[in-house]
């Protein structure tokens, strides 16, 4: 093992070398180090190979690439474990007779952090970030971090980690007790094998985190009943925050052991729940957003830094935004952004174009007659422009629109309308634009998907308010589904039409209200995809799930679709056509993938 060397046998996901009486075994499965079938029996091996040299008396685990390990690998979910578990190959790193000391640069989140726990000594770079971040897709740690984490930094601190899911970096990682040392990034490697040369001159050997017991709090009064109530409030209808809570809390009443097979039992049921699958659905489907099959990655990017506002509706917009349309909203997150230069208009005069590389407007008038210069880019954001006009007049290359979802805390989408001569460098741009925003990008054409389906969703609201249903009523059943019916414009809504008269008015389920609206949405959204103007079904979902607050765990009115069924879905909108007129009917798409039995995930599936 004296020079470099890799496992050869398969493909080459971890390596083993020595640097004298210290074997370095570093992960390397781009992009993440997600710890696939490949990776886990790349590891179990090269630790036997360390365990069994007689030369090596310490070991230092550390991440090739961008981190030390992005967590279990999530595309193997749903399968049972190929070659060895994670948890059985966390327990052999722990159980090594030779120190282990894990090296942490970038993340390490996940089972990523669980493998770091079942090392025996922690160190970290100063901008790492390490957590249990499972509960957003749904699951509980599932190899061990309830059991293992609690035991490092006590029961209350491990609690709030894998309740949030949130990451806590170096510095803070060390305050907690969950790193031993802090190493800058450029020395981690040659500070870790310091660190374990030191270990051995000390005389010091495994320190396993699974043996010491003196951090648990078991018999703190109220501590779990008050972490069951605060997860109950701030994560409403999720259920895997409970799932944590039930775990971290196994770990004071079970022995270890029995504690680690209760949470690997959550675990895989957890895996199995709709919501988990949901929760994975809509964290690909955020990833699959950002590829245009049509814009090379490398397509070059403008600079934006200087970005006007134009036209009277901006002119004097608030920088709140909250109450205000499109534009305004957006306007207020680029004014947030330190490192943009926001023009406004003074007074009357509109602001100096000529050095600016974005205008934006809430009308497509108001950017028609602009002399911007020739290579601003022109973003209209309304509900609802022109598509028409997008193409129009010269610089069409240039212009697109922009929106920013609804007026909603939690939003974080930016939707992009290209138009038909949209250039791709503008796309890229304004891709590259969200991302410096930390919005998540869903380009479309024709028209923005969240104004188009939310207009049908309000029209279908309308139509049951005028048959019999109460405002307050359509609100309530939306609300408890999990949607925030006033900021959406559902919280009192008109009735669509005259009002049904006296005798004909109804009394009107909740279980109707509920399924006309949901069904409207998935029609609505099923002909955006059938007119090619969304790219997938899953780019449906992200515009709801990151702009227009659907909760997480129902992974978007698309996926939701498909969980229930289309050929289901399609009979209610046939009946409804029967009975309230042809516009209720299904559009051609749901009709063709019921009578398939397909699903509008399969769309997204097929090549190209
Ligand atoms: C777990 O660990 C369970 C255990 O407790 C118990 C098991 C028994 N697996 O986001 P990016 C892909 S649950 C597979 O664009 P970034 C991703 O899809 C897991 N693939 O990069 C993308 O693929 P593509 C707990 C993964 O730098 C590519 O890698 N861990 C995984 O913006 C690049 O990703 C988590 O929840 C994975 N674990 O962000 C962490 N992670 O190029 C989930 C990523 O084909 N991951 N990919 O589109 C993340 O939060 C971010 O990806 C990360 C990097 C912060 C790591």
């Amino acid at each position: 093992m004296g020079s470099p060397n890799t496992l050869g046998s398969r493909k080459a996901v971890t390596e083993l070398r020595r640097a004298g009486a210290i074997a370095i075994l570093t992960l390397a499965s781009p992009p993440v180090n997600a710890l696939s079938e490949a990776l886990r029996l790349g590891i179990r091996d090269a630790v036997a190979v360390a365990e069994a040299d007689s030369e090596v008396s310490a070991i230092v685990l550390i991440g090739a690439g961008r981190m030390f390990c992005g967590g279990a690998d999530i595309t193997e979910f749903g399968r049972p474990w190929q070659g060895i578990g994670l948890g059985a190959l966390l327990d052999a790193v722990e159980d090594t007779e030779k120190p282990v000391v894990a090296a942490i640069h970038g993340m390490a989140l996940g089972g990523g952090l669980e493998l770091a726990l079942a090392c025996h000594y922690r160190i970290a770079t100063p901008a790492a970030r390490l957590g249990q971040p499972e509960v957003k897709l749904g699951l509980v740690p599932g190899a061990g971090g309830t059991q293992r984490l609690p035991r490092l930094i006590g029961t209350e601190k491990a609690l709030a980690m894998i309740v949030s899911g949130e990451p806590v970096d170096g510095p803070a990682a060390r305050d907690l007790g969950l790193v031993d040392a802090i190493a800058p990034e450029d020395r981690l490697e040659a500070e870790a094998v310091a660190f374990a040369e030191r270990l051995l001159a000390e005389g010091q050997g495994p320190r396993r985190v699974r043996e010491d017991d003196s951090r648990l709090e078991p018999g703190r009064l109220g501590l779990f009943a008050a972490a069951r109530e605060e997860a109950a409030r701030r994560y409403r209808g999720f259920e895997a925050p409970q799932a944590c809570i039930a775990c971290v809390e196994a770990a004071g009443t079970l022995p270890f052991a029995e504690a680690l097979a209760f949470e690997e039992r959550t675990f895989f049921a957890l895996m199995r729940s709709a919501q988990s699958i949901a929760q994975r659905h809509a964290f690909f489907a955020e990833r699959e957003a950002a590829k245009i099959p049509d814009l090379p990655a490398a397509t070059p990017k403008r600079p934006v830094r200087q970005v006007a506002l134009v036209g009277s509706d901006l002119a004097g917009a608030g920088s709140s935004g909250a109450a205000e349309g499109p534009a305004a909203r957006l306007a207020a997150i680029l004014s947030q952004d330190a490192g943009l230069t926001v023009l406004r208009a003074a007074g009357a005069a509109p602001p100096d174009l000529a050095s600016c590389d974005l205008v934006l407007a809430a009308r497509m008038r108001d950017l028609a007659p602009l002399d911007a210069g020739p290579e601003a880019i022109r973003a209209v954001a309304a509900d609802a422009p022109d598509p028409a006009a997008l193409a129009a007049g010269s610089g069409a290359e240039r212009v697109l629109g922009l929106h920013p979802g609804a007026a909603l805390p939690g939003a974080r989408l930016l939707e992009i309308l290209r138009g038909p001569a949209t250039a791709p460098d503008v796309l890229a741009t304004a891709l590259g634009l969200a991302r410096g925003l930390g919005r998540v990008a869903v380009v479309t054409r024709g028209g923005f998907i969240g104004p188009r389906m939310l207009g049908r969703l309000r029209q279908e609201a309308g139509r049951l308010v005028r048959e019999g249903a109460s405002p307050e009523q359509v609100a309530r059943v939306l609300t408890e589904f999990g949607l925030a019916a006033a900021p959406l414009g559902l919280g009192a809504v008109a009735p669509d039409g005259e009002p049904v008269a006296g005798h004909h008015r109804r009394a009107v389920s909740d279980d109707e209200i509920l399924e006309r609206c949901l069904d409207t949405l998935v029609d609505a959204g099923a002909r955006i995809l059938e007119a090619g103007e969304a790219l997938r079904a899953s780019d449906i979902d992200v515009v709801w799930l990151a702009g227009y607050g659907w909760p997480a765990y129902r992974g978007g009115p698309m996926h939701g679709a498909d969980a229930q069924g289309l050929p289901a879905l399609r009979d209610r909108l046939r009946a409804r056509a029967d009975s309230h007129g042809p516009d209720h009917a299904p559009s051609s798409l749901i009709e063709r993938l019921a009578a398939e039995g397909g699903r509008f995930a399969d769309l997204d599936r097929r090549p190209g």
